[in-house]
């Protein structure tokens, strides 16, 4: 267990983090104190080698996060707006880049900036009653934490243009579809599988599997020949782990690798 927060739970079990926005009367809106908690939280997991997979959903039965305080915004002046927008960034940019694989149980709404959270996770798995939508033109704002630059990155250009101009809410099936989301499953599962996911991913080697999130998070901002070029440094520094000298040799002895995360 790491710090206490108001509006977070966070719980370790077997080197799993499970995250869980914790404002279920306001359907775990993203209010400043949210956002302030995750960004400590993200720091601290950064350095926690202990958690090798984390895993953030909602609390309650109807919400994964209906986007950011609406009520908080409402007064915002134009340059406050923007250092929201900033902040709003930066964290789920930390939330992106943490060390660990992160994966997003979507357990109800995720809307506006809950959208945007779940777009800067790794994976997305969904409850078959989750819903998807980017509904800030219906408020007369533009996503701000992300979710211009993020959707069409996961779902292509023209798909991305009409939820963001139409500000239509989606189910499950059709995120699914469109590839928003990685898989659909009946609600009671959802934690089950996650929870199945991050313990397959933990059965791996730790160090590789880290490499492997760099190697995409960076690549997807590079050319393809710089790409690669970097996929091929971090493919050497794997050989300098003890879990490649293990794998091959489990491999070898026709044997299940036994990985230290080392
Ligand atoms: N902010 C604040 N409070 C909220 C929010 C929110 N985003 N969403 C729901 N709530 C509150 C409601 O006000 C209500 O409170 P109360 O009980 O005190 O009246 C409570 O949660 C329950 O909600 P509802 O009664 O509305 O529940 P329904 O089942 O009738 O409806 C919906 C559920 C459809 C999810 C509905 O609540 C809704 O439309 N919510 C708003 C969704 C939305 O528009 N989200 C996008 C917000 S904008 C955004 O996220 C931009 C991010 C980037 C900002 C960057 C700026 C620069």
């Amino acid at each position: 267990m790491m710090g206490q927060f108001e509006n977070l739970l966070f719980e370790k079990d077997n080197g799993i983090g499970m995250i869980t926005i914790n404002r279920p009367k306001a359907l775990n809106a993203l209010n400043g104190a949210t956002l302030s908690e995750l960004d400590a939280l993200c720091d601290q997991l950064a350095k926690d080698n202990s958690v090798k997979v984390v895993i953030v959903t909602g609390s309650g039965e109807k919400a994964f996060i209906a986007g950011a305080d609406i009520t908080e915004m409402q007064p915002m002046s134009a340059v406050e707006g923007r250092n929201w927008g900033k902040f709003g960034q930066a964290v789920f940019n930390k939330l992106e880049n943490l060390p660990q694989p992160v994966i997003a149980a979507v357990n109800g709404f995720a809307l506006g900036g809950g959208c945007e959270l779940a777009m800067a996770c790794d994976i997305r798995i969904a409850s078959e009653k989750a819903k998807f939508g980017q509904p800030e033109v219906t408020l007369g704002i533009t996503p701000g934490f992300g979710g211009t630059q993020r959707l069409p990155r996961l779902v292509g250009k023209g798909r991305a243009k009409e939820l963001l101009y139409t500000g239509d809410m989606i189910d499950a099936a059709e995120a699914y579809r469109i590839g928003l989301v990685n898989k659909v499953v009946p609600p009671e599962e959802l934690l089950t599988v996650a929870k199945g996911m991050a313990a397959k991913i933990l059965s791996r080697a730790a160090v590789a599997v880290q490499l492997c999130k760099a190697a995409v998070n960076e690549g997807m901002d590079m050319d393809l020949d710089s790409g690669v070029a970097y996929e091929a440094e971090v493919f050497g520094l794997c050989f300098a782990t003890a879990d490649q000298k293990e794998g091959m040799t489990a491999f070898t002895e026709k044997r299940k690798a036994n990985f230290t995360g080392k």
